[in-house]
């Protein structure tokens, strides 16, 4: 080929006519494996606890809208992002304040770290948050949370913005007063769709699961007999994922959530997936191992893993991690692996 002087002025010109060699950037863009810029890292809950409380002192939920510490992945600091495709954030409603209703494109998950019964409202529906409860604000749910209670509320938030960002998809609205009129019995969307009975002619409308509550107790006592039945993956423990009931689908169609249960003293085998992957320990003591990145955990960290990194888990103490990633999305498109074991 010609010389490179030459190459960089035919660039220049190509830069020009908006276009570009690809050869110059095939490798980076078809690799091998996974390339992400996305970073193994760990929360500590007591250290961002302190963090959120101080906004509490800065800001209010109704001036903040959403008064929210975004867990930013080291590697992409700036972007909003946990991992590529997924947001992760901890919010704090204080007792007498609503965070006040609106709706969006942007599916949202909750899952509760500390509540003594505030309450977010999705569709009309109130919903009363309980530690560990999983919560879906399916898109275009119109969502308002408040906070009756004399004691702090505070949830992760997993969602999806990124892949609505990434196809230019968004649209809010806000709804006209601080919160939306409740209009269905507390209980609804279970009494509906999650006890083996479904009204005749229901028709599915929404992309989520009609079922937008998902407490912990139930959660609880199905990972502890069915681990007392079966045995543990050697990677993921007893994993169980959150389905929408109408369908067996996951519960949400671009966030896959589930919880994982692991006894003390269990040590898993290597485990690799193409699913980036956002952990609360939510009970136990434990270290993992990503790569050659290591950290403890204990009740409420958060930590993340990574696309395509090995991921080990030394469990100290009986624990149950929750978990969300892309996985349906991935797994729609035909592009989720995993793999296990030492390769
Ligand atoms: O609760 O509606 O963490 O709209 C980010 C955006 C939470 C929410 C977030 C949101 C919300």
């Amino acid at each position: 080929m010609s010389a490179p002087v030459e190459r960089r002025a035919f660039y220049d010109r190509l830069a020009a006519r908006s276009a570009a060699p690809l050869w110059e950037v095939l490798a980076q863009l078809v690799t091998p494996e996974p390339r992400s810029p996305c970073r193994p890292h760990r929360w500590r809950y007591a250290e961002m606890r302190e963090l959120l409380m101080e906004a509490g002192r800065l800001v209010t939920a109704k001036e903040a809208e959403r008064r929210v510490l975004i867990l930013e992945n080291p590697g992409m600091p700036g972007e909003a992002r946990i991992t590529t495709s997924l947001y992760a954030g901890l919010q704090l409603v204080l007792p007498g304040e609503v965070a006040p209703a609106h709706r969006h494109s942007q599916s949202a998950l909750r899952f509760v770290l500390e509540s003594e019964g505030a309450h977010t409202t999705v569709d009309g529906e109130r919903i009363p948050m309980w530690p560990g409860d999983f919560i879906i604000t399916p898109q275009h749910a119109w969502h308002d949370h408040g906070n009756e209670t004399s004691a702090p509320v505070i949830w992760l938030d997993g969602l999806d913005i990124p892949i609505v960002k990434a196809l230019d998809a968004s649209f809010a609205e806000h709804w006209p007063e601080d919160e939306q009129p409740v209009t269905r019995p507390v209980g609804h969307s279970r009494d509906h769709f999650a006890r083996g009975l479904v009204p005749v002619d229901w028709k599915r409308s929404g992309a989520a699961s009609p079922v937008v509550h998902y407490p912990y107790a139930e959660a609880r006592e199905a990972l502890a007999r069915v681990a007392a039945t079966d045995e543990p993956d050697p990677c993921l423990g007893i994993r169980m994922r959150y389905v929408d009931p109408t369908s067996g689908d996951w519960a949400m169609p671009t966030i896959g959530p589930f919880l994982q249960w692991m006894p003390a003293g269990f040590e898993s085998a290597p485990y690799r997936s193409t699913d980036a992957t956002v952990y609360v320990a939510f009970e136990g003591r434990g270290r993992t191992r990503v790569g050659e990145v290591e950290f403890d955990w204990e009740p409420k960290d958060v930590f993340v893993v990574p696309s395509w990194w090995p991921v080990q888990h030394v469990v100290a103490e009986e624990a149950v991690l929750f978990g969300f990633s892309d996985r349906p999305v991935q797994e729609k498109l035909g592009l989720f692996r995993e793999r296990r074991g030492n390769r």
